[in-house]
Formats: C-alpha cells, structure tokens, sequence
C-alpha cells in the first residue's frame, strides 16, 4: 500500500464530506438533520463502491457489511455527526481511514473467517440531543427513556425526531449485538500530545468519564441604576461566582480533571435590566471516577446554597459516562503491530469522548488516534496530516488482516 497516496486520497474525500455538508459556513452535522442525509449519501455511495452491503439500522446508523466465512463480525467506524463549527476529522477520519483500510482488504482478495463490518454512528457528539452518542449506545442496546425524553432546542424529543424521520423508537434493541466479537475505531488525537511527543500513532489505554449539565440560574429581574447592589438577586453575578470557584476547586484537586462551559445565555439579555435568569452547560471530565463524584457534589452543594440565597435552581444530568479502560490485550496487540511497522507509538489517555467508550463495557474495544496539528479539535482549524491519516490506514489494515484471519483470537 502507497501510505502517502492513500493518504491524500483520505484527505480528497474529508474535504469532499465537509464541502458537502457545510450550513452556512460552518460544517454541522446532526442526528437527521439534512447536511447528515447528504452526508449520509456520500458516505453510502463510499460504502457501496467497495461493493458492501449498505443498511441503515433502527436509529439511522448507516451499516455497510461484508460476509466472512462466519458470523461472528469485527465491527470498525466512527461517528459521521459533527459539533456546531467542527472539523473535517472528527468522527468522518476513522469512518474514512477504516473504509480505505477495508478498500485495501477487499482488493487483497482474501476471505475472511470473521465478517466486517464499517459503521458510520449517528450523534455521537450530542450537538443536537445533548445525551449523545446514540449511534453506539444503539449498538449495544443502551437507548433508554431518559435519552427518548431528551429535548433539542425547539423543545423536540428524540422520541419524536425518529417518528418524523420514519424510524420507530419501538424497535430500538434493548441489548447488544451478540454477533460482535471487537470493535475497533481509529480517531484523531483532539489533543496536542503525540505532535508534540513526535509519535505517529497512540493506542488508548482509557478514556475519561463525562458528567454533562443543563443549569438554569433564576434571580429577579430588576432596574440596572436603582437597584442597589446589596438588595439584587443577580442570576449572573450568582452563576459567574459558581463557575469561578468551582473551576478554581477543581484545578486543586486533579491535575487530569476538566470543567467547562461551553454555552451560556442572559435573559432578558439587555444591558440595563439586572437578569432574569441565566442557563449554561457544565461539560466535567475526569479519569478518576471518585474524582467526578467529588466535583459532583460540590456542583450540587455550591448552586444548593444558592437557593437558601433566594434564587431558585434547576440541574439537568444530561450525560453521565464513567471512565472506561480498553481491552489491554487487544491494546498491546495493536501496540505491537504499530510498532512493528516502524511507527513511533505511546500509550495513552483520551481525554475526548469517544463512541469506543459507550460499547467498549460491553464488547471488546480498541481505539487508536493519530495525531492532530497544534491538538487543536472541534474547530474549523482542526487539521491531521494525510501522512498521518496514511499511517493510520496502513495500521488497521494491517490489525484487521489478523483479525479477520483469526491470527489474532478475539
Ligand atoms: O465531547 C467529546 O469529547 C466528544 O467529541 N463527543
Ligand atoms: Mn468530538
Ligand atoms: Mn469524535
């Protein structure tokens, strides 16, 4: 395999999705919404000129399948959803690098023991119903009510997006596929870590948990100039307070702990009327679940003793993910074969949220990252090298010839 000319094929057909599935300028796209269907027409059209076969499955993850000599099926992929203004590579870099992988399979003629399976998953970033990564929690049969009853923001449940889209919450599988023996899912760094260590590729040994919020902070909306100070219940005063503190707290008690609000909004929004109300998202990550049950009951305590202040308080749990570590064979299997090939390879951490996270409790799960440049991620500057992207074709087609052959026993 030419790495580089498979790498810059990957880059021709990224900048294609993204081209095609822009909203104005800014690349988004979520669960059924129309930049997903064009890009999902893409993607199939990929899919189907390996000769796969294509299906959709009960929430929309578009399936491609090619049958080994048994049942039992290594599935590969990544999410085809995007962030608000997000990259090329998040997500669609491992549905591309695992199809040119496959490409690469498929014209090496061989049968396989195994059957494979590519799986382009649905909202796995949750820019539309904040839960998230619901493609993979289909796979593993994880979609419960509390992710049917979540909301967008014209007030739509999930429940009712999948009926208006033609799908039928009824028959959302209530356990995992049994016919997975692994699942495998290259992704790019997000992070800064391997260019700046100068390795090609990283094999993750644990990803983060997530805790994800909704706070709404309700004070008394008053006149700005005749209000005095000492007499207000200032929603945002109150939450910019909160967010200080806690974020001080938490930089305190763990050096791989994060805390981050990423979206906040003032109403009335007017500059001389003392707020209404405010809401803002917690976004908390940690490797250590002690550690997130600890920020977690400061969290509840700090906007608690807001209440005995006079505002009032509302906190939605929108997404709760423990850390997960990875199969550490299927790990250092991985490690082995990256290294052999003469790529500079780390262990690490994932500080991202990944589909591998939701399934890897539940079936055997390897995940690989490749670098991004300056780690810069859920931006449009987000960039990762068609040598690198390269690489990681070369890797999982390499891992994946194994598997499929039963050289390396699931
Ligand atoms: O938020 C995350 O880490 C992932 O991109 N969903
Ligand atoms: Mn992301
Ligand atoms: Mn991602």
């Amino acid at each position: 395999m030419n790495r580089q000319e498979v790498g810059l094929k990957a880059e021709e057909m990224l900048n294609e999705l993204a081209d095609q599935t822009r909203m104005g300028d800014e690349i988004w796209r979520y669960i059924y919404s129309d930049t997903e269907k064009k890009g999902k027409k893409i993607i199939r059209q990929w899919m189907e000129a390996l000769g796969l076969l294509v299906i959709e499955d009960q929430i929309g993850n578009l399936i491609a399948r090619k049958e080994g000599k048994s049942k039992e099926t290594i599935v590969i992929g990544s999410h085809m959803d995007t962030v608000k203004d997000g990259g090329k590579y998040d997500g669609a870099g491992g549905i591309v690098i695992g199809l040119l992988a496959l490409k690469e399979l498929i014209e090496s003629d061989e049968t396989f023991d195994k059957s494979i399976e590519i799986i382009a998953f649905t909202e796995e970033e949750g820019s539309r119903f904040l839960s998230g990564y619901l493609g993979s929690k289909n796979l593993v049969g994880k979609i419960t009510q509390l992710e049917l009853n979540d909301t967008d923001s014209d007030g739509i449940s999930l429940k009712e997006a999948m009926i208006s889209n033609g799908y039928d919450p009824e028959k959302l599988p209530k356990e995992k596929r049994r016919d997975v023996a692994a699942y495998l899912e290259v992704h790019i760094e997000q992070g800064p870590v391997l260019e700046t260590l100068r390795h090609d590729i990283g094999i993750v040994e644990s990803i983060v948990g997530i805790r994800a919020f909704d706070i709404t902070i309700k004070g008394r909306q008053d006149h700005a100039g005749t209000t005095p100070m000492d007499i207000r219940l200032d929603p945002v005063y109150a939450a910019s307070k909160f967010i200080s503190e806690t974020t001080d707290y938490v930089r305190r008690l763990s050096k791989t702990a994060t805390f981050t609000i990423g979206a906040m909004s003032v109403l009335p929004g007017v500059s001389n009327v003392i707020a209404d109300s405010t809401n803002f998202s917690i976004d908390l990550r940690d490797r250590s679940e002690e550690d997130l049950v600890n920020v977690t009951d400061r969290i509840y305590e700090s906007l608690g003793s807001l209440e005995e202040q006079g505002y009032a308080v509302t906190i939605k749990l929108l997404c709760a993910e423990e850390p997960v570590d990875l199969d550490s064979r299927l790990s250092d299997f991985m490690y082995d074969k990256s290294q052999n090939l003469g790529l500079r390879t780390m262990k690490m951490v994932s500080g991202a949220g990944h589909d591998a996270q939701i399934i890897a409790p539940h079936i055997k799960t390897g995940l690989i990252f490749v670098p991004s440049v300056k780690g810069r991620s859920h931006s449009s500057d987000e960039y990762t090298k068609s040598y690198d992207l390269g690489n990681g074709v070369l890797l999982l087609a390499t891992i994946l010839k194994e598997m499929l052959q039963g050289e390396f026993d699931v």
